[in-house]
Formats: C-alpha cells, sequence, structure tokens
C-alpha cells in the first residue's frame, strides 16, 4: 500500500479548517496546517471568482511551502442584494468584523425584502508545488432568515435557513451540515474520486515520495 500524503489545509478561518478535517476523516492524508510553518506570507484574494480565489490560495500555498494544498473559496450568494456578498463575503462588513458582525450587516441589508433566496457557493482547489491544480465546486440553496438563529459552524450559517431540513446551518449538527452544505457535496465529489487524485499528486510531486 502506498504511504498517506502530505496535505496542506491552506485556510486561516477555523470553523472551514475543522469542517475540512473532519470530512477528510478515514482518508490516507497527513493534514497539515498553515500554522504548522510558522509565518509566512498571505496570498491576495482579489480574484473576480470563487475559483480564481481558490487557485490563488492552493497553488501560493503549495508553491511556497513545496506541499500540495488543498484551499477553499466560498460565500455567500443573495438574490436580493444582487449576488452580493458573493466573492466579498470574508470582508463584507470591514476587514476586522467579526463573523457576528457580518450577519447582522446582512440582516439589515435584507430588512424589508421578501425575496429572501440565497445560496452558498464552495470551490476546493488541490494544487501541486509545480501549481497545476484540480477543483471541485457546489452550491447550496436556501434562505435568509430575519433574525440569527443557532450556535453551530461558523460564518454567516446562523442566518442560512435550509427547508429540507427546517433548520439554519448553526442549528445543525456538524454531520448534518456536511451531509447537504455546498462544502460537503464539494467534498463528496472529491472523495469519490480520491484514489486518482493521490495518483495524480504523485505523478506531479515525484521528488517528495
Ligand atoms: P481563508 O481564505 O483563509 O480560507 P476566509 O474566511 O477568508 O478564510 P473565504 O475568503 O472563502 O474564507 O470567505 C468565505 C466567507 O464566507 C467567510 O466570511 C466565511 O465565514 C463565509 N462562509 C464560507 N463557508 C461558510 C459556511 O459553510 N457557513 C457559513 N459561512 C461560510
Amino acid at each position: 500500500m502506498e504511504p498517506p500524503i502530505n496535505l496542506v489545509i491552506a485556510t486561516r478561518n477555523k470553523g472551514k479548517s475543522s469542517e475540512i478535517k473532519s470530512l477528510l476523516s478515514g482518508f490516507p492524508v497527513i493534514i497539515k496546517n498553515l500554522h504548522d510553518f510558522g509565518p509566512i506570507p498571505e496570498v491576495k484574494e482579489d480574484g473576480e471568482t470563487f475559483d480564481d480565489n481558490a487557485y490563488k490560495k492552493a497553488s501560493f500555498s503549495a508553491k511556497i511551502l513545496g506541499f500540495p494544498a488543498l484551499a477553499d473559496d466560498s460565500g455567500l450568494i443573495v438574490e436580493a442584494l444582487g449576488g452580493a456578498p458573493g466573492v466579498h463575503s470574508a470582508r463584507y462588513a470591514g476587514e476586522n468584523a467579526s463573523d457576528e458582525e457580518r450577519c447582522l450587516k446582512l440582516l439589515h441589508e435584507m430588512n424589508g425584502k421578501s425575496n429572501r433566496m440565497a445560496a452558498f457557493e464552495c470551490v476546493i482547489s488541490i494544487a501541486v508545488p509545480t501549481g497545476v491544480a484540480l477543483t471541485y465546486e457546489a452550491r447550496c440553496e436556501g434562505l435568509i432568515t430575519e433574525k440569527m438563529r443557532g450556535s453551530n459552524g461558523f460564518g454567516y450559517d446562523p442566518i442560512f435557513y435550509y427547508p429540507p431540513l427546517k433548520k439554519t446551518f448553526a442549528e445543525m449538527t456538524r454531520e448534518e451540515k456536511n451531509r447537504v452544505s455546498h462544502r460537503g457535496k464539494a467534498f463528496k465529489e472529491l472523495k469519490e474520486e480520491f484514489d486518482k487524485i493521490m495518483v495524480w499528486i504523485r505523478q506531479q510531486t515525484p521528488k517528495i515520495f
């Protein structure tokens, strides 16, 4: 049997990183975090799409660290706000705002709007140190609530209501959210191809193994 592969989870978002770890549990990878490498420069997330930013984060980390890296770019698209906050989801209420401040700003913008339709999107990019990458993407549709509900999860989870389970993401257990979320669905596809991804990584980074 082939030895497990080192994989850097290239995110600074703790909520994301813990979901990604649980989604990868049982798979033959040795997970490394950005902070395992000490202070490293931050990549500029100035792409116009989730895809651009996921690729930037994964390829930058793989290149500077010399290991395969997985990055996630995601965000919330709200129909009545013309698709905002979208790729700007992380900075929606300013650089240093908290998750709660971002949720409250979005609820404020949605005041009086009857169309509450929204979707989370997620693009996962897996890059090797030469810069080439594979991507997986998925979407989950729901509604923006009138107020924050639930305390699980992270980010915009307390204001994203998922009608089939009649709960916000923040009212779900991690397992429930992983089964239906944008990230859970993107990882489902990734895991179905996991054997091929491992072969691809080994072919692209022969010197490491
Ligand atoms: P990294 O770039 O370091 O991964 P980030 O928080 O900047 O961390 P993004 O640029 O992808 O990540 O921004 C995504 C934003 O959307 C951020 O505010 C998240 O909290 C939010 N978000 C993403 N997935 C979410 C989820 O499953 N539930 C709630 N909010 C989510």
